[in-house]
């Protein structure tokens, strides 16, 4: 098994905090490419991931997952302890319910202010300085509505760690490209942020 993937990179980052936080990382061969220089757009990697995205997770027979989520999914039925993704099927839902907000909500409002506004992503990206100014826009009122649900509890989904505090954590990691982290207007969304920092997949 090997996991293709990319530093400074959200999607990337969730799996591989995924695998921190299971005391697995150490366990699967690795590959890193880098984006910005354009690595993953080679024939070879479109063998692995044909829309040359990263994540991808290549399977011993020879079979690939590029979806993050997916390989997410795999990992944790491969590694069951801790449980990050659901005990059972109603915990399951809730738990994705939440990381698909944070994804659609959070990350990709950031993806959008950090690919179509930061200098570096000239790169990979046409950029239209628009979608950068709804997506930190988008970004920013997320923020606010996180902030108000971590009044009322410590986590994303609920009372415990789950995949939605990693896919919050790659995002608020990705932020940093823009020179974004909370502020003391979002006293909930720091102290979350200080709690997953002491956790394996932060380390
Ligand atoms: N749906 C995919 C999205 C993956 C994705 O957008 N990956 C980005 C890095 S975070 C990428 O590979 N970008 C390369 C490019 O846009 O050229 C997943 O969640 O794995």
């Amino acid at each position: 098994m090997k996991l293709y993937h990319a530093r400074f990179a959200p999607n990337p980052e969730r799996v591989l905090m995924f695998l921190k936080e299971k005391g697995k990382a150490d366990q699967l061969e690795m590959e890193e490419l880098n984006i910005i220089e354009n690595e993953h757009k080679t024939d070879a990697f479109r063998e692995v991931s044909p829309l040359s995205q990263l994540p991808a997770l290549k399977l011993d027979d020879g079979r690939c997952l590029t979806e993050s989520r997916a390989i997410c999914r795999y990992l944790e039925g491969l590694y069951p302890d801790p449980n990050l993704m659901g005990a059972d099927d109603e915990e399951a839902a809730f738990i994705e319910m939440w990381d698909r907000r944070v994804e659609m909500m959070w990350l990709l409002p950031m993806a959008w202010w950090a690919r179509h506004g930061h200098p570096a992503f000239t790169a990979i990206e046409s950029q239209i300085p628009d979608l950068s100014a709804r997506g930190e826009k988008g970004f920013l009122k997320t923020a606010k509505w996180l902030d108000g649900e971590l009044a009322g509890r410590d986590w994303i989904a609920g009372e415990r760690f789950t995949i939605a505090d990693i896919t919050a954590f790659a995002t608020l990691g990705f932020a940093r490209v823009m020179k974004w982290k909370p502020g003391e207007d979002l006293p909930n969304l720091r102290a979350w942020r200080d709690r997953v920092m002491e956790r394996p997949c932060a380390a």
